[in-house]
């Protein structure tokens, strides 16, 4: 399979779904709780049970296997390995970010992290709703908005909702928006929509652009700021070189590199260049760290 030449991953079919062997630098957890993305449910077999790109998988990692259930080789080829980014190397940029030891630590808590290449319409929303927001609160408003307006999938007797695409959302009427409970960012989002929807914003062509281009254009949605766009870059245009100053890495670079109280600009130029185009790796890794252990929490 052409697609595996570039990565040792041997794909096995199994009841319901595939068994990856050989995969490196991979932990379901850390993948999925540090931060990065909201729609995934954690089973009680430490499984996690996601919703991405109109499916939904049951992931669980052991070691150097994976094991995806609910999917097929055609999906997996498709859809996942890229979602996953199975054909990096992660050791090498751990190798090459741990030259720095503050930074070998935040990658040794979360070793197994991986920058999901998530969809770039969901990502949109999804952090326009994450604005001075809690992750909690933000999962939970970006489930209503697809229980509202996406489609239902039955999977282990349970109802989940895709993330609803533009044509789902092409009849939709906002009148009752506000149960998704995203409060003052509602407006914001049916704005987006509707950029999106009539071709104002064309997010395709803005992940074509060099970061600094399409961070421009991105902000011309109401409710996309620079932090806001520089998540949307990282996480679904595959802009490594960005570095998300939400409040806890303002907290978590300011305690760990800086020794002092600092704007978000010199933050920016400080992982610029000190991770260049590792920025977002190195991100993720302190982004979990912060989190975990509560650095820098006042
Ligand atoms: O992965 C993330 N990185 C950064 N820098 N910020 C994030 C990530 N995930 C996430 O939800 N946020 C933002 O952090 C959204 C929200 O403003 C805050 C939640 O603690």
């Amino acid at each position: 399979m052409d697609y595996l030449k570039q990565s040792n991953i041997v794909v096995e079919v199994i009841r319901d779904g595939l068994l990856l062997k050989n995969v490196y630098d991979f932990n379901a957890k850390h993948i999925f709780e540090c931060g990065q993305c909201f729609r995934w449910d954690k089973e009680e077999d430490n499984s996690y049970t996601v919703i991405a790109f109109g499916k939904v998988i049951n992931v669980k990692s052991n070691g150097n296997e994976v094991r995806i259930l609910n999917t097929d080789i055609r999906d997996f080829k498709e859809i996942w390995f890229e979602y996953f980014d199975l054909g990096r190397d992660y050791s090498r940029i751990k190798t090459a970010l741990s030259a720095d030891d503050t930074m070998k630590l935040a990658i040794k808590y979360g070793e197994g992290i991986r920058i999901l290449k998530q969809d770039p319409w969901e990502t949109l929303i999804s952090f326009i709703i994450s604005a001075n927001n809690r992750i909690p609160m933000i999962a939970r408003s970006i489930n209503l908005f697809s229980q509202m307006y996406g489609r239902a999938i039955n999977y282990n007797d349970k109802v989940y909702y895709t993330f609803p695409t533009i044509k789902d959302l092409s009849e939709a009427d906002f009148s009752d928006i506000k149960s998704c409970k995203a409060g003052f960012r509602c407006k914001y989002i049916i704005k987006a929509i509707e950029m999106v929807r009539n071709g104002e914003m064309n997010l395709e062509k803005i992940k074509s652009m060099k970061a600094i281009e399409a961070e421009k254009e991105l902000k011309k949605i109401p409710g996309v700021g620079i932090k806001v766009a520089n998540c949307i870059l990282l996480f679904s245009m595959q802009k490594y070189d960005t570095y998300p100053v939400d409040v806890w890495m303002k907290r978590i670079t300011e305690e760990l590199f800086l020794k002092r109280k600092s704007k978000v600009g010199e933050i920016s130029d400080f992982a610029q260049k000190r991770f260049g185009d590792l920025s977002g790796f190195a991100q993720e890794y302190l982004f979990y760290y912060a989190r975990e252990l509560k650095i820098g929490k006042s």
